[in-house]
């Protein structure tokens, strides 16, 4: 018994430290998890053979059991969680039993794998978040104001059908009530389609509908506080308008970035085009997915797509306000055809 938990454990914190090592990039928890894996390995005599003089493989049924496939990342960290901590919990009886001196080091591997399991599940759930952002190429933003005179479920319906893969709700200036309603309405064509639908400012919104996720800017919600109140599920989007603002946001939890204006745009005159330059800075200095905005249309999307690790455009007006939303949303894919990868 002593000598399975003990390969349970050191197995389960090896898979542990790879994953902070190799896919999170997280040199503390790997370090301790490698720290522990040493303590607990009875790698010198006499303990060791001791532990394989009563090793029994052939005569082990457990050899037997299989465990189910994983659907995502998520679920490897929880298995090797657990396998850590209730490997560490039987030590830590088992010492209790036989060898007191060692409890307390079983006990501490089992509190760090509680801390460890919370922390790579949220790295974990990040991940799977920004790879749905990075699947991403036609994100058309909607909002009453620029539907050129057509109701924004309509708008919505025909921008998905030319091809849009995220739908973000842009609303100023409606009641909370409107909000919500519009928001209800776009979830229900957003969810039948399989499309992404993200509200523009508003956390609670978006929650209260079951959006994908929330866009927020520098007068919004601060990033770690709206994140605190979605939870792990929902996207959250933010907006920079300079190299600085696109790393503060990464720093604070963004899952995507949005970067622009890249071209004047009559939506947002006030603000400064940042160009394709400020895309291609962005977009090499942050790991994140970068969608760029501002001016966007089917004739200059190839410039766009061609700055390196831009993969998706937004636009407003290119397809929102257009004649026929579905014909120019399917005309600005097509030009995006190729480009991007
Ligand atoms: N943020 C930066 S530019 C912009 C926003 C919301 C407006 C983009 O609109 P359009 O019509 O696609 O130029
Ligand atoms: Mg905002």
């Amino acid at each position: 018994m002593m000598d399975a938990n003990l390969n349970r454990l050191r197995e389960g914190l090896r898979v542990l430290e790879d994953l902070a090592r190799f896919t999170f990039q997280e040199r503390a928890l790997a370090e301790e998890a490698r720290a522990f894996r040493h303590q607990v390995a009875w790698s010198r005599e006499p303990e060791q053979a001791e532990c394989l003089v009563h090793r029994d493989v052939a005569g082990d049924w457990g050899k037997d059991y299989r465990s189910l496939p994983y659907p995502s990342l998520k679920e490897l960290v929880l298995a090797n969680s657990r396998r850590v901590q209730e490997a560490a919990r039987v030590l830590e009886e088992l010492a209790r039993l036989t060898l007191p001196e060692r409890e307390e080091l079983f006990r501490k591997v089992r509190f760090w794998a509680y801390a460890a399991e919370k922390k790579l599940y949220s790295l974990a759930t990040g991940e799977e978040r920004r790879q749905r952002c990075w699947r991403w190429r036609l994100y058309v933003i909607v909002g009453s104001e620029h539907t050129g005179g057509r109701e924004v479920p309509a708008v919505v319906r025909a921008a998905i059908a030319g091809g849009a893969e995220v739908i973000q709700l842009r609303e100023k200036k409606l009641s909370t009530r409107a909000l919500y309603s519009l928001a209800r309405q776009l979830r229900e064509i957003t969810g039948e389609a399989g499309v992404d639908l993200i509200i523009n400012d508003r956390v609670d919104v978006a929650l209260a509908v079951g959006a994908d996720g929330v866009h927020l800017g520098s007068e919004d919600l601060p990033l770690p506080e709206a994140r605190r109140v979605i939870g792990d599920k929902l996207i959250l989007g933010a907006t920079a308008h300079s190299l600085e603002e696109a790393l503060e946001a990464q720093a604070a939890g963004a899952d995507y970035l949005g970067v622009g204006p890249v071209f004047p745009t009559a939506t947002k005159p006030e603000l400064k085009p940042g160009g394709l330059k400020l895309l291609r800075e962005v977009a090499s200095q942050v790991s994140l997915p970068v969608v760029a905005i501002g001016g966007i249309t089917a004739e200059n999307v190839r410039e766009v797509l061609a700055q390196p690790g831009v993969k998706c455009v937004a636009v407003i007006r290119a397809v929102a306000t257009a004649p026929d939303v579905k014909e120019a949303a399917a005309r600005l894919k097509q030009a995006m055809e190729g480009m991007g990868s």
